[in-house]
């Protein structure tokens, strides 16, 4: 085809294709349909319908996590732009690639100032690593080939923001980016200097592991090290994606809670990064410091974010710990949990019955504060947490995650209050028949909020506070809103009804909800 025959939206899908993309998760409006008629175009391309942006933006993020390769989310102006901002937040926290195309108003009809006219750029800047208005019909190649390239350069959604007229209109020609090189061991000199601290310091080094680091291999090494040094290792609170579960060394991570945080890291005297950042409380809290890492340790590091944290603890193994092996933890599992389903039973319950190699996209909040340490003893599994703190992420991660590695069972837990944010994912999750198992952790509270209350103000909300946190009335039923999405489902109300519903979820295929329906939270009148 020559390029006076090839539309802006056969340019742009074109060169996605040609990028290696072969997902886009998309909900377009109008502006965007010149997008939608290329699809029957560009075969090698297919859209995963979401029906709501925050669906198609978390979707890509997981996707990116298991797949490893960005996919492209299709986007309606400003406003369905905004409404996929929090989870291209959390995305971009998980140094996820994602190219998103925004289609907007054509350009003679933005002058207009149409209902749906926005500054896309403004809502597009603090969530993406990059952001371009395609200018004319001849550039829809290019630009669509350098978002492919700065999205995965750049780790985090690059964002393309596609006139009306410019996909519509002749005159383009798809290009092909070039290849992405391979992320780069750090340089010896950080090597060796890592080296040197581990030596010196021993078990007042700690090696904190984020990012890719966190895969089988980076464990390992990490653990070696550890044994022949004696430092400590620890992951940083949320990961991206973490190699879990027996078969792996454990790899605790630091609390979430900044006072556990500072007794986590009390003593440490060198702190040494791989993909990692020195850590930081989620909130400031009256009369508390930020950064729960001892004021006099130093900090150091070994990989950088753009670099290779696992090479790089491979290569400082084979320095530091040749020949060192370290013993796995094998399988343990809990006893059957009996009685209420609390965050003890429920931990027992999910790490019992956790598949061999699935995926747990994790969003359990309060309901998963006892899951670290029993999912230690689980199947091996890989771990997705929520990366940026805006909830209703756990869905959509596992809608995409389960696209982006067909074959593997996905479990997802969540909290309700967080669900609601995006269970429209459920449908997505229905036609595409994806084989995911959510656990919804029906507390009916924003538990978190009600602990965070008695932290702050030092006890529990007050009568005409506490309905604000409270989703008691009405009880929302669960399983009644996945079987109106197309999802098959069950409601438990007993540890050993959970045990028993998620045995039956782990021999099934497709998708399938638990509402696990939690013993009602008990608060302290003051604080702890
Ligand atoms: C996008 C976004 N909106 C609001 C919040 C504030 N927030 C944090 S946790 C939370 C409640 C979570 O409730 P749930 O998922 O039921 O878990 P629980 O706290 O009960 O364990 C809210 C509203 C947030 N973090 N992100």
């Amino acid at each position: 085809m020559r390029s006076a025959e090839v539309k802006g939206a056969e340019a742009i899908l074109e060169t996605l294709h040609r990028g290696g993309i072969d997902t886009i998760f998309a909900n377009p409006g109008t502006s965007e349909i010149a997008l939608v008629r290329a699809l029957d175009e560009t075969p090698a391309v297919r859209a995963v319908l979401g029906l709501f942006e925050g669906v198609v933006t978390g979707a890509a993020d997981g996707y990116f996590r298991m797949s490893g390769r960005p996919a492209a989310t299709l986007l309606h102006t400003g406003p369905g732009l905004a409404n996929g901002c929090a989870n291209l937040h959390n995305a971009r926290r998980a140094r996820s690639a994602i190219v998103n195309v925004v289609g907007d108003h054509a350009r003679d009809h933005l002058a207009l100032d149409a209902p749906l006219t926005t500054d896309v750029e403004a809502v597009a800047g603090p969530f993406s690593v990059w952001v371009r208005r395609i200018a004319e019909p001849a550039d829809a190649g290019r630009d669509t080939a350098d978002a492919i390239t700065v999205a995965q350069e750049r780790r985090g959604p690059a964002t393309l923001i596609v006139p009306a007229d410019i996909a519509w209109t002749d005159g383009s020609d798809p290009v092909t980016p070039p290849a992405i090189a391979a992320r780069a061991l750090p340089d010896d000199a950080a090597i060796e200097n890592a080296a040197n601290v581990l030596r010196n310091s021993g078990p007042r080094a700690l090696l904190l592991l984020g990012g890719g680091a966190l895969d089988g291999q980076g464990i390992a090494a990490a653990a070696r090290i550890a044994a022949a040094t004696g430092a400590r290792i620890a992951s940083e609170t949320f990961n991206a994606r973490a190699a879990r579960g027996a078969g792996r060394p454990f790899v605790p991570r630091v609390p979430y809670f900044g006072e556990a945080a500072e007794q986590f890291l009390a003593g440490v005297a060198q702190l040494l990064l791989v993909e990692s950042r020195a850590p930081v409380n989620f909130f400031g809290y009256p009369g508390r410091r930020g950064q729960p890492l001892p004021l006099d340790a130093a900090v150091s590091t070994l990989a950088t974010h753009a670099e290779d944290g696992s090479a790089a603890l491979i290569a400082l193994a084979e320095r530091l710990a040749p020949g060192v092996g370290t013993p796995l933890p094998s399988i343990t599992l809990p006893e059957r949990p009996q009685g209420p389903i609390n965050a003890a039973s429920f931990a027992a319950a999910l790490a019992r019955r956790l598949p061999e190699n699935a995926i747990y996209c994790d969003e359990a909040i309060t309901a998963g504060l006892e899951l670290p340490g029993v999912m230690a003893g689980a199947e091996p599994h890989d771990e997705l947490d929520l990366m940026g703190g805006a909830i209703g992420g756990a869905l959509p991660l596992a809608t995409g995650a389960a696209l982006g590695s067909p074959g593997r069972k996905v479990i997802c837990a969540s909290g309700d209050g967080s669900a609601l944010y995006t269970i429209q994912a459920l449908w997505t999750q229905a036609r595409e028949n994806l084989d995911v198992t959510t656990i919804i952790c029906a507390n009916r509270v924003y538990a978190i909020l009600a602990y965070e209350h008695l932290q702050i103000e030092g006890r529990p909300p007050g009568p005409r506070a506490l309905p604000v946190l409270s989703l008691a009335r009405p009880a929302i039923g669960f399983a009644d809103l996945a079987r109106g999405f197309g999802v098959e489902a069950t409601s438990v109300a007993s540890a050993e009804a959970l045990d028993d519903a998620l045995d039956a979820a782990g021999r099934r295929r497709g998708p399938f909800l638990i509402e696990a329906v939690f013993e009602p939270m008990t608060l302290p009148a003051t604080r702890p």
